[in-house]
């Protein structure tokens, strides 16, 4: 029985332009406000994509480390490094990632069209991510674009053994050109695609675009958690550009409240995906 939402805020991304999207966090400082003010509404994980002085995405190593250390000094959010890059990442800055030491790391389960680009995700990319994951005791959220990336999944885990902490968290990325649509029926299909894999795993999901509703109720309804944030949505409602992420976090919060499934506290979200304790 699932008691709470895991809220993720994805406050960032690799895809908006700041010169498109004026609220978009692209500085250290930016991200670090906006993460404290997710974190007083009830978001509990960040899921970080960083910019460089042109608010152009980079995988720059002294960067990712001086924000894992502000977010860490200033919020007490379980830190998730996104592993995917900007679609013109190479594997090995994007397998670099992990130096940085967050908490938590995505890891794409496979290749796909990404609208007119090419997110490419090989099978010993994926191995080398999940066992260095694995070795520095990094949680892992497995990124799931489209029904087979479960199965992918599915063979990882026999294969090379279960993610750092024991726990499985997957999260569906819905409505990306070339993956998966944002519907119910794809929410329910991906969700009962999960009965292959470990007992106990957990879902988010996030729905790219206009599919963030429909997502964010099906995937409540289906029991599972959410991912909200300006990476993945930059219109609020039709016509209404979103304000900051700090709306569609207080958006998702309202929701997961009328569901009667309250956010889960940071310490609650630890515990949920094996994620130790703050300071460790
Ligand atoms: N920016 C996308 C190409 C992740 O963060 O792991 C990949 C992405 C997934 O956003
Ligand atoms: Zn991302």
């Amino acid at each position: 029985m699932t008691t709470g939402t895991l809220i993720t805020v994805a406050p960032t991304g690799a895809e908006s332009a700041k010169a498109e999207v004026p609220a978009l966090p692209v500085t250290l400082d930016e991200l670090l406000l906006t993460a404290k003010e997710c974190e007083a509404l009830g978001a509990a994980v960040i899921h970080v994509h960083i910019r460089d002085d042109e608010a152009k995405p980079t995988l720059d190593q002294g960067r990712l480390r001086e924000t894992v250390t502000a977010l860490r000094e200033g919020t007490d959010l379980i830190v998730q490094l996104s592993s995917g890059g900007a679609v013109t990442d190479p594997e090995a800055d994007r397998l670099a990632v992990l130096d940085a030491g967050p908490d938590m790391a995505s890891c794409t389960m496979g290749t796909l069209n990404f609208g007119d680009d090419v997110f490419l995700n090989r099978w010993e990319f994926i191995v080398d991510l999940h066992t260095r994951m694995q070795e520095r005791g990094i949680v892992p959220e497995y990124e799931i674009f489209d029904l087979g990336h479960l199965t992918a999944l599915q063979r990882l885990l026999g294969k090379y053994g279960l993610p750092a902490g024991g726990h499985v968290h997957v999260d569906f990325v819905m409505g990306v050109p070339g993956g998966m649509p944002g519907t119910t029926p794809a929410l329910v299909a991906a969700h009962q695609a999960l009965r292959d894999l470990p007992e106990g795993t957990t879902f988010s999901a996030t729905g790219i675009g206009r599919s963030t509703i429909p997502v964010m109720l099906a995937s409540l309804s289906a029991g599972g958690h959410l991912r909200v944030g300006m990476e993945d949505t930059v219109t609020y409602a039709k016509g209404r550009p979103v304000e900051s992420n700090m709306q569609l976090v207080a958006r998702a919060v309202g929701f997961a409240q009328l569901a009667q499934r309250p956010p889960l506290t940071t310490a609650e979200a630890r515990a949920l995906l094996g994620v130790p304790a703050a300071g460790r």
